[in-house]
């Protein structure tokens, strides 16, 4: 894998930057839709590249651990031949999923004992053992093995959880390390900052990342309840910390604003469920602001989706249609709110590249930030 930063803003610290896998590449700031079961959901793969243009999608350790287990995607020769999804790949590790598990779940030193959602069976993950699964799934960025603190957590937890995912991350590079890709192309591990919202904590965990020199970083444990203004605190001290010349991840971030704010702080990659799971209850992100398509007030709004985005099912389909099929709980809505608000999003960051290229960044997302968290 290969990081070319190409555009550093003026005014804030966001930059574009070219992230070269061996399944092509990936332009930073970029939104990575999510698509855990080895699907985004209710998107199929022509649609995501000639519609929506993801350049990279991501999947998930725990569930495609889980079902259809490791034989089934490593005799397809791995996710990608699996999902015939021929673009990048980055699958997290199940530190997060292992996490919202709740009391289905039993973390020590050695790693977490859970029991499945699905058929209630036990099963173990240890750092070496997700890395071996996810050198089976064969993304082009896996994630380190990590604990995602709750929010809100006292100093102690988080302090000694932030340790303990230190010692996890470095078995993980160890096993990493001493292991070879399946299937011919090239694997990088990220590893993931934690500490919380405590800012020594964040700052220890930024350190000890950036001291393992790895080929791009993440930031996680944010996003889970804490106020906007400690997760914007926590991102500006980590990247601040983590090397410039490396991409950074924010782990589940966000909302449009959120991103265009964290962008403004220096990350350049972004995944989140919100753009395709609020899509299947009716609510689209358009460049105006929030609509709920439910709403008595579309019924007879014959215009397109958000025509500005260019896309076709936001330029072709009008919103009252989609009222009708979201009110009428057909499938063929959930599909088109998830390829319109997938869409709005790729055009967001593409946006946000073109302007930070341009010098005019943080006056676009001034105005854009209005716009986003408009209520249509
Ligand atoms: N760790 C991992 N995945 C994640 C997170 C984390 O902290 C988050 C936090 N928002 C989302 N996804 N491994």
């Amino acid at each position: 894998m290969k990081f070319t930063l190409q555009h550093t803003d003026q005014k804030t610290k966001a930059r574009t930057g070219l992230l070269e896998t061996d399944h092509g590449p990936i332009e930073t700031p970029i939104f990575m839709p999510v698509g855990t079961a080895g699907t985004v959901k209710a998107v199929h793969q022509r649609e995501l590249k000639e519609d929506i243009n993801a350049q990279i999608i991501l999947g998930n350790t725990y569930h495609l651990y889980l079902r259809p287990g490791l034989e089934v995607i490593q005799k397809a020769g791995g996710l990608h031949g699996f999902n015939s999804w021929d673009r990048p790949i980055l699958t997290d590790s199940g530190g997060y999923q292992v996490y919202s598990l709740g009391d289905n779940r039993k973390i020590t030193e050695s790693g977490v004992r859970f029991k499945s959602h699905i058929d209630g069976s036990m099963h173990d993950f240890t750092p070496e053992r997700v890395m071996d699964i996810q050198r089976v799934i064969g993304a082009d960025i896996i994630m380190a093995f990590d604990e995602c603190t709750p929010y809100p957590c006292d100093k102690k937890y988080a302090e000694d959880s932030m340790h303990m995912t230190h010692r996890w991350l470095k078995r993980c590079i160890q096993q990493f390390d001493t292991t070879d890709p399946l299937y011919g192309y090239s694997q990088t591990l990220f590893p993931i900052v934690q500490g919380s919202t405590y800012p020594d904590l964040r700052k220890q965990s930024a350190e000890f990342i950036a001291e393992q020199d790895r080929e791009g970083n993440a930031i996680g444990g944010l996003s889970v309840g804490e106020p906007h203004e400690d997760m914007y605190a926590m991102t500006e001290l980590v990247c601040d910390i983590l090397p410039a010349d490396k991409p950074r991840y924010l782990m589940g971030v966000g909302t449009p604003e959120n991103i265009l704010e964290c962008i403004a702080l220096g990350v350049d990659m972004f995944d989140c469920v919100m753009p395709t799971r609020n899509a299947r209850n009716g609510m689209l992100f358009t460049s105006e602001g929030i609509i709920n398509i439910k709403n008595e007030k579309w019924k007879e709004a014959y215009i397109p989706i958000d025509p500005a985005l260019g896309g076709y099912v936001s330029t072709f389909y009008t919103r009252a249609y989609l009222r009708h099929l979201i009110m009428s709980k057909e499938i063929l809505g959930a599909q088109i709110c998830s390829i319109h608000n997938l869409s709005f999003y790729l055009w967001l960051v593409k946006e946000a590249r073109v302007q930070i290229k341009a010098g005019n960044f943080d006056a676009w997302k001034t105005a854009m930030v209005k716009k986003v968290t408009t209520r249509l």
